[in-house]
């Protein structure tokens, strides 16, 4: 129950309006608990109706995408384009292609997304699209023509100016260039800043696939210097997932000193004492789309384990969730606690339930939330959109630069926050707070209506 019965009337509103949405009220409810803390200091908030105005989507666009298979029978998936914010700047997003992908998952992500793109401080509105297609196992024309159904749709309803969306889950640099290349057709404009994490040949940025692996890493450095006089180095770490997140928060872990025991793909996780190979999983995951499980076969002194979730047993001092959301319940938090993990670092979206957020909190673990942690990616691609717009490309070094002075001021924009709301170190209420506030103020002072 929320203190403020302005705040529980909106939370009610958004739970009976859409009842089936459990993960995008998971995620409002975080919300309103921070902003329960404050609200008493903002009457405006209520008088001017923002809270309930910030729960609702500006658009929801949802289509068919009809395609063909390799057998030549068609093939229909839905498509979605959530609109969720553009108070400070076009819509941007990434497009999530998994099976579980609905409404209430990329509602979710697009409201995380205003949070996290506003704490960035580059002007980008929030959304989150997808489909529920599976790339796994299609071919690479399957993929293609599923690519050129979705964006014929899209295409309508992005722009430069518009609606930036980019990569999440199940779409990377093979699914961008194909999308990418269908709005050039439909659309007859080369116009290199309507998607981001493109190929660096046609518009992409150094430094965006590893960007939210290493903001990561970056914004948990500065989290223990800060908070713990502690660093990376000499700290074991288990990091889930093996995807793009995954693999460039292990290359930045490792070369910030640590070592890395253990990652995962949806089917179960490997654990290698002597510090992951990174060589060997870049060439399983990025070169052949491969299992993860074929680590094990290949590096002598590592296992596999079946089942994705027992990666948590791993005794680590870091811990970088970075697969998917609400992998961490609240038994595995304890678990996570009892093994004397000293800071956890979102990677993934959502990828801790609210009773581990608590676990760690009341166990003293620092926890850095995803909105915060894993804003690098997006940061990058809002650098990407700078470059495009300037025709122009910086260096890796340019670009690594900007990520790591975005994400330390990021902390410490969250930290600050925190200790203004009355509870230092709670940087889930800085982040929910100092991501809020600014886009509230420009809500007010551009008008709702
Ligand atoms: P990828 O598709 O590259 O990798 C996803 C990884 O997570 C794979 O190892 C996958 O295993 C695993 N995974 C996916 N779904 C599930 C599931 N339901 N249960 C267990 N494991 C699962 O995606 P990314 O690395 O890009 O994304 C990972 C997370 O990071 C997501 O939460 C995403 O929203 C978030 N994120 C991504 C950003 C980006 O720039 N890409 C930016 C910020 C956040 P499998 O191969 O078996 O499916
Ligand atoms: O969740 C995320 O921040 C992303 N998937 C990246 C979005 C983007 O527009 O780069």
């Amino acid at each position: 129950m929320l203190k403020s019965e302005y705040l529980q009337r909106v939370y009610t509103q958004a739970v009976t309006r859409d009842p089936d949405q459990r993960e995008f009220h998971q995620a409002v409810l975080e919300f309103l608990e921070s902003l329960d803390q404050i609200i008493d200091q903002h009457p405006e908030y209520e008088k001017k109706g923002i809270v309930e105005t910030f729960v609702e989507p500006e658009r929801v666009i949802t289509f068919r995408v009809p395609w063909v298979d390799d057998q030549g029978k068609v093939q229909v998936n839905r498509g979605y384009r959530v609109q969720f914010n553009s108070s400070i700047g076009p819509y941007k997003g990434g497009l999530r292609f998994h099976p579980t992908v609905n409404l209430s998952i990329l509602k979710f992500l697009g409201f995380e997304q205003i949070l996290k793109n506003s704490l960035t401080t580059l002007p980008m509105g929030g959304a989150k699209g997808g489909s529920d297609f599976d790339p796994k196992g299609k071919s690479d024309e399957e993929v293609m023509r599923f690519c050129q159904s979705f964006m014929t749709e899209l295409q309508r309803h992005i722009g430069q100016f518009v609606d930036v969306p980019a990569g999440d889950i199940g779409v990377g640099a093979r699914e961008i260039g194909y999308l990418f290349g269908q709005y050039r057709r439909v659309r007859g404009t080369y116009a290199a800043g309507v998607l981001t994490g493109k190929g660096l040949s046609f518009g992409g940025s150094l430094v965006r696939t590893e960007a939210t692996g290493y903001g990561l890493c970056y914004l948990t450095q500065e989290m223990l210097s800060k908070m713990k006089g502690d660093s990376f180095q000499g700290k074991t770490v288990v990091i889930s997932g093996s995807g793009n997140v995954a693999i460039f928060a292990c290359q930045k872990a490792t070369e910030l000193g640590a070592k890395v025991v253990a990652l995962s793909d949806s089917n179960g996780y490997i654990h290698d004492p002597k510090g992951i190979d990174l060589d060997v999983v870049k060439d399983i995951k990025l070169g052949h789309r491969g299992r993860i499980k074929e680590y094990a076969d290949r590096v002598p002194g590592s296992t596999y384990t079946e089942g994705f979730r027992g990666i948590w047993n791993v005794p680590c001092d870091i811990a970088l969730p970075c697969a998917t959301q609400n992998e961490i319940d609240g038994e595995i938090a304890r678990t996570i606690v009892k093994q004397g993990t000293i800071a956890v670092a979102e990677g993934a979206n959502m990828p801790c339930r609210p009773e581990a957020i608590q676990e760690f909190q009341h166990a003293g673990v620092l926890f850095a939330p995803a909105k915060a942690a894993n804003a690098g990616g997006v940061a990058t691609s809002g650098l990407e959109m700078s470059q495009n717009s300037m025709r122009y490309a910086w260096s890796f070094e340019e670009v690594d630069r900007r990520l790591k002075t975005i994400m330390t001021n990021i902390f410490h924009n969250i930290y600050t926050a925190a200790g203004e709301c009355g509870k230092p170190g709670d940087l889930v209420l800085g982040a929910n707070i100092a991501g809020f506030m600014k886009v509230a103020d420009v809500m007010l002072s551009q008008g709702l209506i």
